[in-house]
């Protein structure tokens, strides 16, 4: 018998089946952010990253152009089991010959060879606005702003952007999430914290004025607690995307990050919370360390417990899974394949646990027992079952390093 017939016993004595995880598991799309590949900068303008947000590290190799960031998706696609789509900003946009507009004028054509990658890979794309790295932030702030020439152009962005959400869709035939997160915020402690959130609101509202299929565009709302150089104040907070999306729930959903909330939060326990109200509701899944520090993701305790929660509650198909880290100080690549396969890895292992009869030790108040089992789940062959899944997706289960460092000799060594 090879190793995982003899686990996938062990795991039936649970009542677990491991072939069926891994047949779920296939299905459930994990959205890669393509920002990890060029330290969030783009292809729309020649400043560095600005807005609240911040890499750090300069190891060598960036991708810089359009070509360098698919090749490097490429390689890293290469290496990932399981469904992918791929989050694409706007700042990401792909001008011919010369030409060039501003965001707020933003076309569906300047996003096409990122809808030719995406068919090329049998994939769907996300989107973003992006509201950071621009000269029209002003003052720190864009859709919140007191100057209303200012709301305009980035309401005008918000537009152009559900317009390519939904070419993204049709092209695709798969639905495109697209997530509004602005930097909005002051550094010091604002004398008027309801003005720039009732423009935010008014803002919000009018970019959602835009017509468009909700069962094909998703737009979504995401909430910060501070951002780098706004400490004092955020605009866009918990309470404020939250009542937002409960009160447009016809037409966007919330967005929870993990690396938003404070450092005893957990977004683990607030996904069923909103799944209590919300339909559907989207993540962007990353590390914290100490505070929104976007490090890669690892199989670390909350990353398994957010995987947890939505297949326990039966989400998988109500959650949207996205990542969201940049790690600048080592291999893009690395990180970009090391972030996804823990993903895959907590959702694989959430589909292992014996959730229904843990749920029955819960409901019939057996917590000691219920304490033991989720113990001894913990040092089951769950290894195997992971091997076995990369098996059928034609991947390697680990030992994936050896491609990365080839692949940083022969192409991202000789990047300028
Ligand atoms: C920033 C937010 C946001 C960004 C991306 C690049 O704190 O998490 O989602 O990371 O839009
Ligand atoms: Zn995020």
């Amino acid at each position: 018998m090879n190793r995982y017939e003899s686990t996938k016993e062990i795991y039936a004595k649970y009542g677990v089946d491991t072939d069926a995880a891994i047949e779920t598991l296939k299905a459930v799309s994990v959205s890669l952010h393509c920002w990890q590949a060029d330290d969030v900068i783009g292809f729309d303008h020649d400043g560095g990253l600005t807005g609240g947000i911040q890499t750090t590290g300069n190891y060598p190799g960036r991708a810089t152009n359009p070509d360098e960031v698919f090749a490097d998706l490429d390689k890293a696609l290469s290496l990932m089991p399981g469904k992918k789509k791929i989050n694409v900003h706007a700042c990401y946009a792909i001008f011919e010959d010369g030409e060039f507009v501003d965001r707020d004028k933003l076309e569906p054509k300047h996003f096409k060879p990122w809808v030719d990658f995406a068919k090329e890979h049998g994939m769907g794309l996300d989107f973003n606005p992006t509201f950071f790295s621009h000269p029209k932030v002003k003052d720190g702030l864009t859709l919140s702003s007191p100057d209303e020439e200012t709301r305009k152009f980035w309401i005008e962005h918000g537009k152009a952007c559900i317009r390519i959400s939904d070419y993204f869709a049709k092209e695709t035939g798969i639905p495109c999430v697209m997530n509004i997160w602005t930097g909005d915020g002051f550094k010091d402690i604002p004398a008027d914290r309801m003005g720039p959130r009732m423009r935010y609101k008014e803002s919000i509202e009018a970019i959602l004025s835009e017509p468009y299929d909700f069962d094909k565009v998703k737009p979504c709302v995401e909430s910060k607690v501070f951002g780098i150089g706004v400490e004092a104040y955020t605009v866009g907070s918990a309470e404020f995307t939250l009542s937002f999306a409960s009160e447009h729930k016809d037409k966007c959903l919330p967005l929870m990050d993990n690396g938003h909330y404070h450092p005893t939060e957990v977004v683990s326990d607030k996904i069923p919370a909103l799944l209590c109200f919300f339909p559907e509701l989207a993540l962007h899944v990353t590390r914290g360390i100490r505070w929104d520090s976007d490090h890669v993701l690892l199989v670390d305790d909350e990353t398994n417990e957010i995987a947890k929660e939505i297949v326990r509650n039966d989400a998988l198909d109500r959650v949207y899974i996205a990542l969201d880290y940049f790690d600048a100080s080592i291999n893009r690549v690395s990180a970009l394949v090391t972030g996804f396969r823990s993903m895959q890895k907590a959702l694989l292992n959430a589909l292992c646990q014996p959730n229904k009869l843990l749920k029955e030790l819960q409901d019939t108040n057996q917590m000691s027992k219920k304490m033991v089992v989720m113990e001894d789940c913990k040092m089951l062959p769950f290894g195997d079952v992971w091997e076995e899944y990369c098996r059928q997706c034609g991947v390697a289960a680990g030992d994936y390093y050896d491609e990365i460092e080839a692949y940083e000799q022969t192409v991202l060594s000789k990047r300028k």
